[in-house]
């Protein structure tokens, strides 16, 4: 069944880096969805934890150049 995972990201300071974050959170597998908010430094992401895992997605989001840590 469908997870959600909350993270701070640190580093974001247009619409583009949202939008990099977020293309890179879906090209994962098992991601259901994810939004990425630039104005409050946060990204939610459906997901399901038998395909993907909180520390995978924080990986994604740091390969695009972004410190993330999980809030919830
Ligand atoms: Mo543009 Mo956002 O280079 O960092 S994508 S400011």
């Amino acid at each position: 069944s469908e997870a959600k995972a909350l993270f701070s990201v640190v580093g974001m300071t247009c619409s583009a880096c949202a939008g990099s974050v977020e293309k890179a959170i879906k090209r994962l597998p098992g991601i259901g969805d994810a939004s990425v908010d630039v104005l409050n430094n946060k990204a939610q992401v459906l997901f399901y934890p038998d395909f993907v895992d909180e520390e995978t997605i924080r990986e994604a989001i740091k390969d695009v150049g972004f410190e993330a840590t999980l809030i919830k």
